[in-house]
């Protein structure tokens, strides 16, 4: 059996939208990988390096807590699962190593088109539906708004027709979404990429500094090479 702790663990998204990018590229800086569908881990068979494929949202807290080395993520989900371990008294150390050139989008507050939008004080005893109530509520704190963050962890874009709030709190890339539900967006309070961060508890092997080392400097080349 191979040690574990010596191989650099890489934490990325399973599936979805940060999934191919994030595989381009480490594929693009030389790792050979052997990527099978159902399982977690997944082994470089020229780099020490073992990939963990799991739900973007656990990849903060796994760097977080020091379980892999790097992780591949959204600042949106970044900065919220920041916001909620420091609201809940856990560590939330992490170093961001490079901003990179895809999972670009917004965190973008957004309400019904009959709704009379005169601005954030427009929200002042509103209901939000959101996946990101510490982002969304920060923004609130704020702004003054004394505002009610509902977290919904899927179909945002349907809470005000359906009942359950008066606006919403969502990621957009093309607004086409909010456009077919009816809904036009009002404040973006978050800009968000995707970024490879790293552990900072002071942990790292000087091997595995050293192979980061190696590597970091290739994403700079493949990034400056689409420019
Ligand atoms: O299963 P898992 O938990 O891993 O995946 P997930 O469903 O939570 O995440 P996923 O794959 O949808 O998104 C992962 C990351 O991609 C997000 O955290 C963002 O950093 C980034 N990203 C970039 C986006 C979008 N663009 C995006 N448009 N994430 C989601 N959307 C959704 C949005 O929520 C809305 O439903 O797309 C819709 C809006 O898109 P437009 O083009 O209609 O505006
Ligand atoms: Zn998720």
């Amino acid at each position: 059996m191979s040690d574990n702790s010596s191989r650099l663990r890489i934490a990325i998204q399973k599936s979805g939208r940060l999934s191919d990018d994030s595989i381009a590229l480490l594929k693009a800086i030389g790792i050979k990988l052997n990527i099978r569908d159902r399982l977690l881990i997944a082994h470089s068979t020229n780099e020490n390096i073992d990939l963990l494929r799991v739900r973007d949202d656990d990849i903060p807290g796994l760097v977080m807590d020091g379980v892999v080395d790097l992780g591949f993520i959204g600042e949106n989900e970044l900065e919220e699962k920041m916001l909620e371990r420091q609201a809940a008294g856990k560590a939330a150390d992490f170093e961001v190593l490079r901003r990179l050139d895809y999972g670009g989008c917004r965190l973008s507050i957004a309400v019904p088109t009959e709704f009379n939008y005169t601005g954030v004080q427009a929200l002042e005893g509103k209901k939000v539906a959101t996946t990101y109530p510490y982002l969304l509520e920060r923004f609130f704190k704020e702004n003054g708004v004394n505002a009610k963050a509902v977290m919904l962890t899927g179909s945002v874009e349907v809470a005000p027709r359906a009942g359950v709030a008066h606006a919403i709190c969502d990621l957009v890339s093309t607004g086409a979404t909010l456009e077919a539900n009816g809904l036009q967006e009002e404040e973006v309070i978050f800009r968000s990429k995707a970024v490879l961060i790293q552990r900072a508890d002071g942990e790292l092997s000087d091997e595995k500094l050293a192979l980061i080392n190696r590597l970091v400097p290739r994403i700079d080349g493949v990034i400056q090479a689409k420019e």
